[in-house]
Order: C-alpha cells, then structure tokens, then sequence
C-alpha cells in the first residue's frame, strides 16, 4: 500500500475490473481505462488473456447451477478479456456505481453498462462485487508478482492526506 494509505482509511482496497470480451471486440478497453483513471483510481495490473475454462469455472462458481451458466463460460472465453486491478478508497463500491446494474436494460445512463449495453448476457465489464470477493478473485487472476504497488503524485488531490 502506499505512504498515504494510514492517514485515509480504505484507500488500500482493490477490486478485480474486466473488460469482457464483447467489451474488447466493440473496442471498450480505452474508454473503460479512462473511466476509472478518471475517476482517480490507481492501476495496480493489467493483461490482456484468453481466459481458460479453469479460470472462468472458479470465477463464477456461485452461478454454476444457473441456467444460463453454460452460456455465460462460452461468451467468457470466446475472445480475449483484459484484467485489471484497480486500488483506491472504497474501489469495490464505487466501481460497482460506475458499471451499472447487472442487466443492461436496467443499467442507468452514465454508467458503464447503461451507456454502453443494452442486454444482461453481453454487459461488457465485470467487477467484483465485495472487498472479499475482490480479494479471492484478484489472487485467481492475477500472480502477486503481476500487482505494483507505486506511489502516484496525485494523492494530495483526491485525498486529505
Ligand atoms: P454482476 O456481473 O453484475 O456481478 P452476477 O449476478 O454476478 O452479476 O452475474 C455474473 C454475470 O453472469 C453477469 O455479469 C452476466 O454476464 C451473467 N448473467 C447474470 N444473469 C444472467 C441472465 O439472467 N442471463 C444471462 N447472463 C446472465
Ligand atoms: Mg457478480
């Protein structure tokens, strides 16, 4: 975590973001990225991978009883995703807000889903939902080694430090 991280609380969390690979086909990534930095958020990882049935199976087992899981893992691996791990104060939530609810056509407008979906199966963007979840999920997509921890110069802008 960096220096600032015992003068603001929840400014070390970290959440797992993933541009989907309908995401990536529609040419997403850019404005995603931008989204978060944006926001002021701090990219601490990121690749671009064809996920494997491995991967995606653990990723989503809560929902392996659902009936459209089947179809949920073929769209998963059906193109590149790009991974990414984002940190900064209450991330998890936040970035929650910014996609948008789960199904598309609910998803209001200015979030990620609602400006840029329109139906449940192919909502472009994942986020993990909880700072637990977070943490299972990023250590499933991504080795420690891959994760760097740096200081960014912004910090007495976005935070009272
Ligand atoms: P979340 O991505 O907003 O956290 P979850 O309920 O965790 O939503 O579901 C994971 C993913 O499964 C969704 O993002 C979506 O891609 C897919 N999914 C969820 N419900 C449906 C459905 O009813 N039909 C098709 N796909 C679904
Ligand atoms: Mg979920």
């Amino acid at each position: 975590c960096p220096f600032y991280s015992s003068a603001v609380a929840g400014v070390c969390e970290r959440t797992l973001i993933a541009v989907k690979p309908d995401g990536v086909q529609r040419k997403l990534v850019g404005e995603i990225i931008k989204r978060f930095e944006q926001r002021g958020f701090t990219l601490v990882g990121l690749k671009l991978l064809q996920a494997s049935e491995g991967i995606l199976a653990e990723h989503y087992h809560d929902l392996r009883r659902k009936p459209f899981y089947p179809a949920l893992l073929r769209y998963m691996a059906s193109g590149p995703v790009v991974a990414m791990v984002w940190e900064g104060h209450n991330v998890v939530r936040t970035s929650r807000a910014m996609v948008g609810d789960t199904d598309s056509s609910q998803a209001k407008p200015g979030t990620i889903r609602g400006d840029f979906s329109v139906h449940i199966s192919r909502n472009v963007i994942h986020a993990s939902d909880s700072v637990e979840v977070a943490e299972r999920e990023i250590s499933l997509w991504f080795h420690s080694g891959e994760l760097i921890s740096w200081e960014t110069s912004d910090q007495s802008h976005l935070y009272q430090v």
